[in-house]
């Protein structure tokens, strides 16, 4: 285990275990709250995480995983100040979003606000059963900025991102996971582990399959069809031609490797 080499503020700890990285909320005491430097931070991590990294996790410590954006952040703000700040969290998390590999997010507790926003930038979101979700934007006067408006849809529809902002509605984990939330619920306590035994499958996968997720497949589904079937084309020819998946395709047809087993 090594501690990634870039400082990062106290509220914030990267560790790399082989070929995953690790990144902890540290902000307990305030429930994880984001201010801007642990945003800044956030996206400097994913910028400065080195090659050999293939996963990360990303989970919150103490009861929550994160409680949004610190509210005292932007009491202050004017419209100018206040488009800057959001646009910073954009910058942070498309840097998770569009960086070169898979995000886990492990979800307990309150994933509120810019909690979830993040949650959604990252690619699988595995809950544990004490989680629940809000965006109680709403409530506060403000909207949502940090990517949520995009993102959320995507995951739950536009038709339930809209009622939690009017109606203040919050999920629980097992509703949350039919919603679209999370991918997974697991035990309590349980969520790092199953990550981290995802995190390191997916380091095992080929680059351009990874490749291929991560950038062009988010792409495609939101083309115009005919464009998504050309990309598609193009993306598996890349991605067969490629040695790796070259060995793995005999591997099968000689061997029976990877056979795929019931659920
Ligand atoms: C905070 C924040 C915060 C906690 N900003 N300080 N997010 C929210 O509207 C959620 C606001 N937070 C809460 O509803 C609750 O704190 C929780 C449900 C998350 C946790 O409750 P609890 O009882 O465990 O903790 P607590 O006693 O409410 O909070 C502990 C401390 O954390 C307390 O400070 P203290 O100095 O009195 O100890 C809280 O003030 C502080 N704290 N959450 C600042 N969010 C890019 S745009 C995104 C827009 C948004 O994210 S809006 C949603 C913001």
């Amino acid at each position: 285990m090594t501690t990634l080499a870039l400082a990062l503020p106290p509220s914030l700890a990267c560790e790399i275990d082989e070929a995953i990285a690790v990144l902890r909320l540290s902000r307990p005491r305030k429930r994880n709250a984001v201010d801007d430097e642990m945003v800044a931070g956030i996206g400097a991590c994913f910028a400065a995480l080195p090659a050999e990294v293939r996963a990360v996790v990303v989970h919150g410590e103490g009861e929550h995983f994160c409680a949004g954006l610190d509210l005292s952040a932007i009491t202050a703000h004017d419209a100018p100040e206040g488009v800057f700040h959001s646009r910073a969290w954009h910058r942070a998390f498309e840097q998770i979003e569009s960086g070169a590999v898979p995000v886990i997010a492990v979800l307990h507790g309150a994933v509120i606000g810019g909690g979830l926003e993040l949650a959604a930038a990252c690619h699988i979101r595995v809950a544990e059963p004490s989680a629940y979700y809000a965006l109680p934007e709403g409530s506060r006067g403000i909207f949502v900025g940090g990517g949520g408006s995009v993102r959320v849809p995507r995951l739950i529809g536009t038709a339930r991102m809209l009622d939690m902002m009017l109606t203040g509605r919050t999920y629980g984990a097992e509703e949350g996971l039919a919603a679209g939330f999370s991918q997974y619920l697991v035990a309590e306590g349980t969520g790092f582990a199953r990550a981290m035994e995802m995190a390191r499958r997916i380091t095992t996968l080929a680059p351009m399959t990874v490749f291929g997720v991560l950038h062009a497949l988010p792409r495609i589904a939101e083309a115009e069809p005919r464009t998504g079937f050309l990309m598609e084309s193009l993306m598996a020819a890349i991605a067969a031609a490629d040695p790796v998946a070259k060995e793995r395709l005999q591997s099968f047809l000689e061997k029976g490797a990877g056979k795929v087993t019931r659920p």
